[in-house]
């Protein structure tokens, strides 16, 4: 009896042995594995960090695990996760088992001053046992936010251009449609200006393009827009709350314009046509009633402001 009692005692210390071993061993080829990986790669539980490849201490800053565990156990103190509209998945204690397989979670990684963008990845390797991979993709980003914001520029001028300018506009419409918010549109045309191109050369017209707009900005407010509507043509969307606004602040700037001294030809003049939003307006609508007050300001006599 007794022998038979001291056989199961060793059998089932032997079976302890074994799980022990071998989940020791589990963990020790994980550890050899995640090292062939460049991304940042890191082993946990639902709650605990169990082991992180070298790329990852090296770009956190840390000389081995246990210096970083030191610091924390829990991977989701390491990273914030950029959140949209329809993303939250980092939330809750056991978030890393609620990550679909193969979803990709945009995340930022702050090491000093600087903060990277990665793409986060979760695996279920085994119970309570996850790979989580981050990829950085900071430079693709920087590229592309490059990209989009010389899209969104005149290359001439170097303010926004006509698509960027519609797509504030678009914005802006729906909020006033929603809001009831007002605001008005100055569309401004360089007086005479073939006659600048054909008298002084196209490099001075040129210059003049780019001295208008500078000098535009500079009188404008920073939640004002301001676009090259096309050729020599202006266009600006101003948050002015009556017309009577807007029209001061368009005759204050075709004053600037009057008075400053140009490179190489000297003066110039603007004409401005204005419109106010009204509840039944498009982006078209809009943008033709400033056209027609700009076209009235031209048969008046050029250089000046009509609403
Ligand atoms: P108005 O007072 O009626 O506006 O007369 P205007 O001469 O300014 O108007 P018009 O439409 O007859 O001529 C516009 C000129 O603008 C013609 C075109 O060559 C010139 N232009 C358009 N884009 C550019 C540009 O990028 N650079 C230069 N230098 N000229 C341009
Ligand atoms: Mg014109
Ligand atoms: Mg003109």
């Amino acid at each position: 009896m007794l022998t038979s009692i001291l056989c199961a005692l060793v059998i089932v210390l032997l079976l302890i042995l074994i799980w022990i071993y071998s989940k020791k061993n589990f963990d020790t080829h994980l550890r050899t594995f995640i090292e062939f990986n460049n991304d940042i790669t890191v082993i946990t539980t639902e709650t605990e960090i169990i082991a992180m490849n070298k790329a990852g201490l090296h770009f956190l800053g840390f000389k081995n695990v246990k210096e970083l565990k030191k610091k924390t156990k829990y991977l989701s103190k390491l990273f914030t996760e950029i959140r949209t509209e329809d993303s939250k998945y980092v939330t809750g204690i056991n978030w890393v088992t609620k990550i679909p397989k193969g979803q990709n979670v945009k995340v930022q990684i702050t090491t000093g001053a600087l903060t990277q963008t990665f793409l986060m990845q979760v695996s279920r390797i085994k119970e309570n046992r996850y790979m989580v991979t981050f990829h950085n993709i900071s430079r693709m980003v920087a590229e592309k936010d490059t990209i989009s914001k010389l899209a969104e520029k005149d290359e001439l001028t170097q303010i926004y251009n006509r698509a960027k300018f519609k797509t504030i506009l678009a914005t802006c419409l729906r909020n006033a449609k929603i809001h009831n918010t007002p605001f008005t549109i100055i569309l401004i045309d360089i007086d005479h200006f073939k006659k600048v191109n054909d008298t002084y050369g196209h490099d001075a017209g040129d210059k003049v393009l780019i001295q208008v707009s500078s000098l535009l900005k500079s009188l404008l407010r920073s939640q004002d827009s301001f676009a090259r509507w096309g050729g020599e043509e202006f266009i600006i969307l101003s948050h002015s709350s009556t017309l009577g606004e807007a029209h001061k602040l368009a005759e204050r700037l075709r004053q600037s314009i009057e008075i400053f001294s140009f490179d190489i030809v000297k003066h110039i003049t603007c004409s401005f046509g204005i419109s106010q939003y009204e509840t039944d307006d498009t982006i078209d609508s809009v943008i033709k009633r400033a056209d027609n007050a700009l076209y009235r300001a031209k048969a008046m006599g050029r250089n000046r402001v009509n609403a």
